[in-house]
């Protein structure tokens, strides 16, 4: 048995965990040293273990559709780039990475880029997601520094939420919150978004915004900042932007934000009164047109206020990613260059002499949305992406794919072999994968933790950073990249930072750059900067040769998007609880499908009502640009006007489930970060012909007529599916071609088709008009054992008489699978509250991320009995 300290690959809290590897397997446990979790995991990180299995991976290099040697691969590769420099230059050549790689690998790909192709056309996927958290940083502070700690949250006075889901989001900084809370009854915490989210469970007040508003809201907060006289205007341009605040009155900012005046009032009451007070801020605020303007007016209100730079204070820009903080460090993205330099002559001179190169790119590069539109346009002609999924999470998904298709070169780095981007690759990868590389990631809190390998890599698979460095000496830089672990990746990164750094440059690793490899891989968790000097940020002091800090004057603009009559609803997608992004790595695993495992899209009941749309129907959801299909839930938490659906769906999981398929690509002009939360939409109920239920063994290509839902399940594979055309004649022939015998039935509610083979039931599909409410639990149980008898078969025949009850529904509580109608049965037997709920079931008693559904539950008992 062994055990290993790492960190958990999903979100940017960046918890610890232990992997222990032994004869069973691989589990995991939350780390209780680790200063960011103290133990606790969310349910994402406790089913880590789960995701370590090798079916799906990627395990050797490809090229053109066949597998290849990694000597053949990087030759081609090394080839059909040299060709398409050769014949069009660096800027014919770009790279798509993503804040899901580890800072070596981050450091070795911008490096490659940037430092000797000569180009700076490396962007990466948090431009869809921090870059205008850094605008904003870049702008007020000078520096792209997130100037709180995860401290500051739990011993603040008021806590407020700004376009975050932490609930569901940051699952164990929003858990230390809610006990932050009960331990502080004088605390506050108010959330700002359209929708009432899980998080909205320990607010105080809940402002219920339109969409893209929140400008009005925080500018209009100045405003009573500065007309109670005591505002701090020691900045850069406070005149300017006290003047454009003073048009903000209360009311126009209610009217803005269509809000009451007298919530308005609260909220500035509670901020301008509290003695300390921190704004969290996540997509809400960044994934807009707008979105830098957004958070310099949050900075602005904390600088004003002086609540900033002390205890409990603070803009807080949490980052969504594990490494997106490290990618910010090296200079991932293209308008900025390695360890916080810019593209300015000093900066460049040192960096050049720092790496020994004379080619190193002199203008930023293109920017994510601009990048995939250049290579529609050919000009770009050959991309690397490694660790991210663009045909999936870009805007504007058709305009994407149609770009990969047409170029000439696309390499993928990935972990898993299907994805909707690899489907366009020429050359793969094989990356490897958490437990299977070394390395390290920085949070939310700037606080640098190490990945650390406990599985031995897998087929030919290699680490990012590898894979970088031996297409570098493809390309003639082999003295540049001549690292042989990561630990040496790490040092040179760390030196970087501390290179000719005399304060300027916040980010400053430079004392960990004399590491031995030994004292890296022991290295405990620590917050930047760990200088050589002085290792404290004077936050009130400017970098950048100690310039002040500024204020952003900001006039507060809506959302790009206009509602008509077409389309009369704004779309705002986001994250569910249980799954991870494009779902390569969370949507094979059973439990925690069993939450959400549908793109649900969630309408208010007013607007249920005016566009005939039923609970559980299905839907079409149409903007100009696309169509996605998904299942109506009504929510009250909706704001009439607005319906939200995931992001996560995609061509690997159902036809037409892309949210991105629907999303314009309408971008920040400074941050170039797009606006993925506001896209005017229309709703029409789909009322299909026929709806089922099949189950089978490995996965299936349906025919185009057919809408699916692929679902996990254990020892098996689940499809929802709906259809207008009849399915039955092409399930036989496929049944058929596989040797399988037929059986063929009427039940209750319709047909019911089983298959089998050698006595093992190879496939089964229910279908009828509507949804076929049938127990899986016993149709999974018959996939796994052998049902010989009649009995047994007759019961999966569905007969009147069968064991096909309904099913135990959503799964609430991951951590313990347990189901809504076990919990609705157990209010109905006089559990009251969550502790005993807690006490009945174990449900809400591990990570506490389904509580609020659980008091959700509660609360419709005691309306149902009023
Ligand atoms: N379970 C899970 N957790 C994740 C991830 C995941 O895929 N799954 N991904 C991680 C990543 S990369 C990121 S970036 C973070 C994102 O974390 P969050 O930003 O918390 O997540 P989202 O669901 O994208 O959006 C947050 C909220 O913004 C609200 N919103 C929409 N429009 C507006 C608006 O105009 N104003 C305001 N104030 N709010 C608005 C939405 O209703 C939504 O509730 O999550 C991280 N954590
Ligand atoms: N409409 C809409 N669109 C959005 C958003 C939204 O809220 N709404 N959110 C945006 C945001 S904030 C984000 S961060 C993006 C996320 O979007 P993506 O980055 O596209 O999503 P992922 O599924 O995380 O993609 C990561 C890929 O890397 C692979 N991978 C995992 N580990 C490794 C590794 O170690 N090495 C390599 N080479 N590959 C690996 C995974 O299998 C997966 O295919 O989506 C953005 N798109
Ligand atoms: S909160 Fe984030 S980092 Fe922590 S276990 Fe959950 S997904 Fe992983
Ligand atoms: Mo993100």
């Amino acid at each position: 048995m062994s055990e290993t300290r790492t960190t958990c690959p999903y979100c940017g809290v960046g918890c610890g965990v232990i992997a222990q590897v032994d004869n069973n397997g691989v589990t995991v446990r939350g780390d209780p040293e680790h200063p960011a979790n103290f133990g606790r995991l969310c349910v994402k990180g406790a089913a880590l273990a789960e995701t370590t299995g090798l079916s799906g991976r990627l395990l050797q290099p490809m090229v053109d559709g066949a597998t290849a040697s990694w000597s053949q691969a990087l030759d081609t590769a090394g080839e059909r780039l040299r060709a398409i420099i050769a014949q069009h230059g660096p800027h014919a050549v770009a790279f798509y990475a993503s804040g899901q790689l580890l800072t070596e690998d981050y450091y070795a790909a911008n490096k490659l880029m940037k430092g000797f192709i000569g180009a700076a056309n490396i962007d990466t996927n948090s431009r869809l997601c921090m870059s205008s958290a850094v605008t904003g940083y870049k702008r007020a502070l000078g520096a792209d520094v997130v100037p709180c700690s995860y401290e500051d949250i739990e011993c603040s006075d008021l806590v407020v939420l700004v376009g975050s889901n932490a609930a569901w989001t940051h699952p164990v900084l929003y858990q230390r919150l809610v006990q932050a809370r009960s331990a502080n009854p004088s605390m506050k915490v108010v959330v700002i978004d359209p929708r009432r989210t899980a998080t909205c469970d320990i607010a105080d007040l809940h402002l219920s915004l339109l969409p893209g508003s929140d400008a009005g809201l925080f500018v209009g907060l100045l405003n009573r900042i500065v007309a109670e006289g005591d505002a701090r205007s020691e900045f850069d341009d406070a005149a300017e932007t006290f003047a454009i605040a003073r048009d903000w009155n209360l009311e126009r900012v209610a009217q803005f934000c269509g809000l009451d005046v007298a919530d308005v009032v609260t909220f500035y009451d509670w901020f301008t009164r509290a003695s300390t007070a921190i704004t969290l801020y996540t997509m809400g605020i960044n994934q807009s047109a707008s979105g830098s303007d957004k958070c310099n007016a949050i900075i602005n209100v904390h600088l004003a206020s002086g609540k900033f730079g002390r205890e409990g204070c603070g803009p807080f820009s949490l980052t969504g990613q594990p490494n997106a903080m490290g990618g910010r460090e090296v200079g991932g993205l293209a308008t900025q260059l390695a360890a916080h330099m810019n593209f300015e002559p000093q900066d460049l001179a040192r960096l050049a002499r720092f790496w020994g190169t004379e080619r190193l790119a002199q203008t930023p590069g293109l920017m994510a949305v601009d990048l995939f539109e250049a290579i529609g346009k050919g000009d770009v002609k050959a991309v690397w992406i490694m660790g991210t999924n663009p045909a999936v999470s870009l805007p504007d998904s058709h305009a994407v794919c149609q770009a990969l298709a047409a170029c000439p070169l696309v390499i993928v780095s990935e972990v898993v072999a299907d994805t909707d981007t690899s489907r366009y690759a020429h050359i793969r990868f094989p990356a490897q994968a958490w437990g299977e590389k070394n390395g390290t990631v920085t949070n939310s809190e700037r606080r640098i933790s190490r990945q650390r390998a406990f599985l031995t890599a897998p087929g030919e698979t290699r680490p990012d950073w590898w894979i970088v460095a031996q297409m570098a000496k493809q390309l003639g830089f082999a003295q540049a990249f001549g690292w042989q672990s990561a630990w040496e990746v790490f040092c040179e990164h760390a030196a970087l930072s501390g290179y000719e750094n005399r304060g300027e440059r916040a980010f400053d690793i430079g004392a960990l750059a004399e590491l031995t490899h030994q004292q890296w891989d022991e290295m405990t968790p620590v917050r930047w900067p760990v200088s050589t000097g002085s290792s404290t940020l004077n936050l009130w002091q400017g970098w950048r040769g100690n310039q002040r800090l500024r204020l952003v004057a900001v006039a507060p603009q809506g959302m790009k998007t206009t509602c008509d009559a077409l389309y009369p609803l704004v779309l705002n997608s986001g994250r569910i609880r249980d799954q991870w992004h494009t779902m390569t790595r969370t949507g094979t695993i059973s439990r925690l499908m069993q939450h959400i495992n549908e793109p649900l899209v969630e309408i208010a009941p007013e607007d249920a009502g005016r566009f005939k749309l039923n609970e559980g129907a299905l839907c079409r959801v149409n903007s100009p640009r696309g169509v996605m299909v998904g299942r109506v839930t009504i929510h009250p938490g909706q704001r009439p006007g607005c319906v939200f659906t995931s992001m996560h769906w995609n061509n690997r999981f159902a036809r037409q489930g892309r949210v991105n398929a629907l999303v314009s690509p309408v971008c920040d002009p400074d941050s170039g970060q797009p606006e993925s939360k506001q896209t005017a939409v229309r709703i029409m109920a789909w009322q299909p012909r026929w709806q089922g239920e099949l189950f089978c063994r490995s996965t299936l290509t349906l025919p185009g007529f057919v809408h699916w839902w692929r679902k996990s399940a254990d020892n098996a594979l689940r499809y929802t599916l709906a259809g207008d055309s009849d399915i039955f004649v092409w399930l036989q022939q496929y049944c058929v071609a596989q040797g399988w015998q037929l059986q063929l039935a009427q039940w209750e509610r319709g047909l019911n088709l089983l298959a089998w083979h050698d006595g093992n039931l190879m496939l089964g599909f229910w279908s009828a008009a509507t949804p076929p409410q049938i127990d899986d639990e016993a149709i999974l149980c018959a996939f796994m054992q052998k049902p010989e008898n009649a009995q047994a078969r007759h019961a999966l025949l569905g007969g009147k008489s069968g064991g096909i009850p309904a099913d135990k529904g959503v799964t609430i509580c991951s951590c313990f699978n347990v189901g809504e109608k076990a919990i609705t049965q157990a209010i109905a037997n006089g559990c009251d509250t969550v502790q005993a709920l807690g006490q009945a079931l174990r449900c809400g008693s591990n990570c506490g991320s389904c509580i609020p559904e659980l008091k959700a539950l509660l609360a419709q008992k005691i309306t149902l009995n009023d």
